[in-house]
């Protein structure tokens, strides 16, 4: 793990500048970036007795983490103002939280800034940029930087903060769980992380709307000649399941579970784009190389992009011949997406 002691203290000598510190993660926020934005936003309370935090994200947060302490405080909208301080938490590129275009001041340099993030792909846009590519999740840099700067660990910033490494890690089961992050489960853990709430809430509980529409996802699932199980979710499925896009969140790892497949890949329509999600079990699969062809990235294994337009279905056609002697030939319907 790399963050020194150097570009901890740096950090903390930007933020006491402030005269509000304002904590920012991306849009559609997943367990990292929220435990990210909960955890440091508690931490930054806890150390600044006279400069107001304020913890934004642009879209809602999932019922899922709705568990979390203070997730009653995150705004959708914030009056940017001279003399804030951002604190961006798990987003890899300005555009990611959604404030680019209507914000563009805060990448430049009239703010000072922190970027608090894992991902590899990450463009370092802020002043001070603690960007830690083996880290497994944003909230481990958050620890990191904590306890670099002795600050005090309570059992809800540590609820937080282990939510975003549980989620990252796919609940310590993904290839990026090093020896560090159960080093840093146990750190968290030992500073009173309610570990069964995050169990609970997050891995055990899943909503009839969020069944219905994995049901559809695995369902739909088709293999591909290229070693891929692809499958594809339209407006219409989500509809008629009565789940958002946010539900699709986990799919994809049942998709990933077909045998001998390369890579994995969920196709989802929403509001006029379709995102891609991708994942492989394989060493010699890069999966953000795949989405980097269509303006995506991510990591090796878990990646994803964002086209506009919609899905089309299409049904291909392969006559094979037959084992059996007495039948001439079997025809066999390969649906490549979906078919409704
Ligand atoms: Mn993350």
């Amino acid at each position: 793990m790399s963050i020194s002691k150097q570009e901890s203290d740096l950090a903390f000598a930007h933020i006491k500048q402030a005269k509000r510190v304002v904590c920012v993660c991306h849009r559609n926020p997943d367990g990292d970036a929220i435990g990210a934005l909960l955890g440091m936003g508690l931490l930054l309370e806890s150390v600044l007795q006279d400069i107001e935090v304020v913890l934004h994200c642009l879209d809602p947060i999932p019922d899922t983490f709705k568990f979390l302490p203070n997730v009653q405080l995150v705004q959708d909208s914030c009056a940017f103002q001279k003399g804030d301080v951002l604190i961006f938490l798990d987003a890899a590129e300005p555009k990611l939280t959604g404030l680019d275009r209507e914000h563009p001041e805060i990448f430049t340099e009239a703010f000072s800034s922190i970027n608090i993030d894992h991902h590899p792909t990450n463009s370092r846009y802020a002043t001070i940029n603690l960007v830690v590519p083996e880290a497994a999740s944003s909230c481990e840099i958050v620890v990191v930087l904590a306890d670099l700067l002795g600050w005090e660990m309570t059992s809800d910033i540590a609820t937080c903060l282990l939510t975003g490494v549980y989620t990252d890690t796919g609940g310590l089961l993904h290839s990026n769980t090093t020896a560090g992050v159960y080093r840093t489960v146990a750190r968290l853990l030992r500073s009173g992380a309610r570990q069964q709430e995050i169990v609970k809430a997050v891995f055990r509980t899943a909503s009839l709307s969020t069944l219905r529409l994995w049901g559809r996802v695995l369902e739909n699932i088709s293999l591909t000649d290229e070693g891929g199980a692809i499958s594809a979710i339209t407006e219409g499925d989500f509809k008629a399941s009565g789940a958002h896009h946010s539900q699709l969140t986990g799919a994809i790892d049942y998709v990933n579970a077909v045998p001998g497949m390369r890579f994995s890949l969920i196709l989802s329509e929403r509001g006029g784009m379709v995102k891609g999600s991708l994942r492989t079990l394989r060493d010699d699969v890069d999966v953000a190389e795949m989405a980097g062809k269509f303006s995506g990235g991510g990591h090796k294994k878990a990646a994803g992009f964002s086209l506009s337009g919609s899905l089309k279905p299409e049904v291909r056609w392969k006559v094979v011949e037959s084992a059996n002697e007495d039948s001439e030939r079997v025809v066999v319907e390969e649906p490549l997406a979906n078919e409704k």
